[in-house]
């Protein structure tokens, strides 16, 4: 667990957030009390640094609006009024209404809301997952994040391994598609910085000139959604020049003649027009790509929360098989690690047969007209901020504030969404618990020790299981086993990925790699665990989401500006941040960068409020005119909690919740059309109550 000194005992354990870089930390403890939190300078990625939001973390674990005992609420739903209560009663309380519901023939009146809010393994889902699967609740789909790309990605791959992203640090060309790496994945920034230092050139394609845009060679500022006709003007002009190789293509693919059929059309200039970048810009990148290899392609989730996200992956992960570059180690496909991390682990399986309910519906399944059958009684959230996360905020909250819905909220902090419970239940934050923490950014596992008892009354997401189980008078192993057992069960799988990383050496050493050879290449390499079938290719077509620029929705009358909300601040990670001033930008509340042309038109001035709205909502926030976005798109970052805005709402008030019509995939948060309008004299001071 770490080595005891006079200067204090050092407990090895990992970043719980949700961010592609996992981190391996020591944190200090004395007396019981954690004086200290540093990154492990020991693990090859981390390299002992942890970022802005979380080298202070101490803070927010001993802060003062720290939630230490459970709580009843006692004004109306919202009123974040509450009285706290005793761990029997809330557990019982609890429990009671489950197995009323339970008793009455209808568990899938329960939903069980949770997403990512520790990546943590048993705290994220292994405990809570079993308990409400053993009851039967109605169970959320996690589609919000990655599911689309995950999709895309293996529409083409079969299981989408994509390349480990530490071996972009032998590329000499690295295109970030749609990632804005320098503020997301900031630990992969390094890797970068070496391949360019070897002489890689690294090309940035974002509609936003983003902190990594503005840090690399190239910035191809596409127009919003416009991907898929990029990929298109690319192949075109490999096919056409002859830069594909066609051993490759006949050897590794199945389904060039129809990819290649999709392009023929999309000469470079007719992609320019669709992409708005300059014809030659096109036809450099796609020779840049094929003779200065090895070509490593990196994406995360940006491109993926559109109407057409699903087909942008699935463009560039075809453009990454046609290129062929996989052969040399720093080419192909850098995505989502996670594939690999829970492949490797035994993943408790899942009974049939429970309902899943796509997360990004939550406001139309709470709504009173909803025609799920059951209807949803008693939602259970856990790891999720819904309030402030979801598409369609408006619609959310009116759901959340249903009279006749029983709601259990289990946080740290009083959230947005922990304002609307019935119940609260206090947990515990990563250095009180004990965890196995995964990374979908590279390919260390972590072991989180905990380092301290449990502040107050709290405990572990887990610990809340095994009570609420025992209550309900639940028979089933897994619900007996304490975290530790919980862990050595994932790590039993025996799969070639776990060799030699046992729960004695993780505890040991903290950390371990994946038993997967520093530059082994998945789809060409035989790796052990990895499936190798040929890439599927096929017919690509370019269609632009509804509610964008290029879209055919009569919205654009209305509402001529597409929104992006991206994450943008150093110091927020989703929503975890937003509400505490310690994180905030100096400059004050949110904020809406608008383009000179825009802002012209409409007579906003620099650092004026100014009200965004479209038929779902609207919020007052101060207007920033930058030229980092392009006309017609304007940008207001996400994260900040509803509180933050004179309206009491943040920018999901706006976006759109729309979905795939087969109901997987996230929500079109970025397919979203809004107007802008300046407040008369409206300066940040006046105009922001929050
Ligand atoms: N500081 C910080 N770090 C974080 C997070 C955070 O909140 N704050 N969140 C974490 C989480 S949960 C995730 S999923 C990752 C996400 O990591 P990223 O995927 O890197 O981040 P996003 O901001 O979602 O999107 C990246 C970029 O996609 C661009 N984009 C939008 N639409 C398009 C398009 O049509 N085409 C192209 N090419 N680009 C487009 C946006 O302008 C944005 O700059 O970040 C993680 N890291
Ligand atoms: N407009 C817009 N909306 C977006 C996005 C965007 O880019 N733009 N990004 C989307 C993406 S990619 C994601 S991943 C989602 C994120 O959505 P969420 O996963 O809901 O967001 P987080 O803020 O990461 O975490 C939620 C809560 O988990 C709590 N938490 C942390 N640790 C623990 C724990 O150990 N136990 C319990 N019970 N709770 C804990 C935190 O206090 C926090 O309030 O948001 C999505 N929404
Ligand atoms: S939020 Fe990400 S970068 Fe920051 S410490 Fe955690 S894992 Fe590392
Ligand atoms: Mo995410």
């Amino acid at each position: 667990m770490g080595d005891s000194t006079a200067a204090g005992l050092k407990v090895l354990g990992a970043c719980h957030h949700d961010c592609p870089d996992t981190c391996a930390w020591e944190v200090t403890v004395v007396d019981g009390v954690a004086t200290r939190l540093q990154g492990s300078a020991s693990h090859p990625f981390t390299a002992g640094t942890l970022c802005p939001k979380v080298h202070r973390f101490l803070d927010r674990v001993y802060h003062p609006d720290r939630l230490l005992s459970p709580m009843r609420r006692t004004g109306p739903k919202g009123s974040g009024d509450f009285e706290p209560i005793g761990w029997d009663e809330a557990i019982a309380e609890v429990a009671g209404r489950m197995r009323g519901l339970i008793d009455a023939g209808r568990p899938e009146s329960i939903l069980q809301f949770s997403f990512a809010g520790t990546q943590g393994l048993i705290q994220m889902g292994v405990a809570l997952d079993r308990l409400f699967d053993v009851i039967g609740a109605s169970d959320i789909r996690r589609d919000l994040c990655g599911a689309t790309s995950w999709h895309g990605a293996a529409s083409v791959l079969g299981t989408p391994y994509g390349i480990d992203p530490e071996s972009l640090r032998h590329s000499r060309t690295i295109v970030l598609w749609g990632t804005n790496t320098r503020i997301t994945n900031r630990h992969l920034w390094p890797v970068i910085e070496q391949a360019r230092a070897a002489g890689a050139l690294v090309v940035v394609i974002d509609p936003v000139r983003t902190d990594t845009a503005k840090a690399a060679d190239v910035h191809l500022q596409v127009r919003p959604g416009s991907d898929v006709a990029l990929v298109l003007g690319l192949l075109h002009v490999l096919d056409r020049d002859g830069l594909l190789d066609q051993q490759w293509l006949a050897d590794a693919t199945r389904g060039w003649p129809e990819l290649q059929a999709s392009a023929r059309p999309w000469d470079p200039e007719r992609a320019a027009l669709a992409t708005g970048l300059p014809a030659e810009r096109i036809t450099w990148l796609a020779e840049r790509m094929a003779t200065q290899g090895p070509t490593g392609i990196r994406t995360l989730i940006g491109a993926e929360h559109r109407f057409n996200g699903e087909e942008i992956v699935r463009g560039v992960t075809m453009l990454a098989a046609a290129l062929g570059s996989w052969r040399e180690v720093g080419g192909g496909l850098a995505r989502s690690t996670q594939t690999w991390q829970l492949s490797a682990l035994a993943m408790p399986r899942r009974r049939s047969g429970r309902r899943a309910l796509n997360m990004a519906r939550l406001g139309e399944m709470l709504a009173p007209e909803s025609p799920l059958d059951p209807a949803i009684e008693l939602l259970f959230v856990h790891n999720s901020n819904p309030a402030v996360i979801l598409p369609d905020q408006n619609r959310v909250l009116a759901g959340l504030a249903r009279e006749g819905l029983f709601t259990v909220v289990v946080e740290q902090f009083m959230t947005d969404t922990a304002a609307y419970a019935d119940i609260v239940l206090p947990t515990t934050s990563q250095v009180e618990h004990l965890d196995l923490s995964h990374s979908w950014g590279h390919l260390y596992l972590a072991l989180n020790q905990p380092a301290l008892a449990p502040l107050g009354q709290c405990r572990p997401n887990s610990q809340i299981a095994r009570d609420l189980a025992a209550a309900l008078g639940l028979d089933d192993d897994l619900l007996r086993q304490d975290d530790e057992q919980l862990i050595r069960g994932l790590l039993s799988s025996g799969h070639p990925f776990l060799e030699g990383i046992t729960y004695e050496r993780l505890a040991e050493e903290g950390w371990a790699r994946l038993a997967v050879p520093q530059g082994a290449r998945p789809h060409v390499d035989p790796i052990p665990g990895i499936p190798n079938g040929p890439m599927r290719l096929g017919a690509l077509e370019h269609r632009p989401g509804q509610e964008t620029l290029d879209g055919a929705s009569p919205l654009r009358e209305r509402y001529p500006l597409a929104l992006i909300s991206r994450k943008q601040h150093p110091k927020f990670l989703n929503a975890n941040y937003g509400g505490f001033p310690e994180h905030q930008p100096s400059a004050g509340g949110p904020h809406l960068q608008i383009h000179p042309v825009d802002a012209a038109a409409r007579g906003i001035e620099d650092g004026g409020m100014v009200r965004v709205g479209n038929d779902r909502g609207e919020v007052t926030v101060r207007a920033e005119i930058s030229q980092d976005v392009q006309p017609g798109l304007v940008a207001m970052p996400f994260g900040w909690w509803n509180r933050s805005t004179p309206q009491g709402r943040a920018v999901n008030a706006l976006t759109n919740p729309a979905l795939a019509d087969d109901d997987r995939g996230s929500a079109y948060f970025h397919d979203t059309l809004v107007e802008v309008i300046g407040i008369a004299g409206g300066r940040a001071a006046e105009g922001a109550s929050a």
